[in-house]
């Protein structure tokens, strides 16, 4: 076999490689589904978001008119979903790789929604109040 022949063999396996890859990732985030990441303790409320490889669960629900606070957690996370925009809080911040981030979401209004983002908008999650 002549070089060109194992070049082509070699670009195929590894989109090959890439192909299945990506679809078992996928196939994770949609298993993890909408959790119980929600809990009330001493009068506050705390919602968690994993980020890796995107956020989940994408939508969470909530209580308005308690003071809130949201727990981020990584975990091996070396995709920009570390790099977080709350806007509607002024949060901006590139997250431990490994750990938990506790962010002040206030006392959420109902019908207000909170959404959380990737710096570069790829990923996102959105927390509903009510
Ligand atoms: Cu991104």
């Amino acid at each position: 076999m002549n070089k060109t022949v194992y070049t082509i063999i070699t670009v195929a396996l590894v989109i090959g490689i890439g192909i299945i890859f990506l679809g078992s990732q996928k196939n994770n985030t949609e298993t993890e589904g909408p959790a119980q990441n929600v809990e009330i303790k001493d009068g506050v409320q705390y919602i968690t978001v994993n980020a890796r490889g995107g956020y989940s669960p994408k939508v969470s629900t909530a209580q308005a008119g308690i003071p809130t606070k949201l727990i981020v957690k990584t975990n091996g996370t070396y995709d920009c979903s570390a790099s977080l925009v709350i806007r509607s809080v002024g949060f901006q911040k590139i997250l431990a790789q490994t750990g938990e981030e506790v962010i002040d979401l206030g006392t959420p209004k109902a019908g207000e929604p909170i959404q959380g983002l990737c710096s570069m908008g790829m990923y996102n999650f959105s927390i509903n109040f009510n």
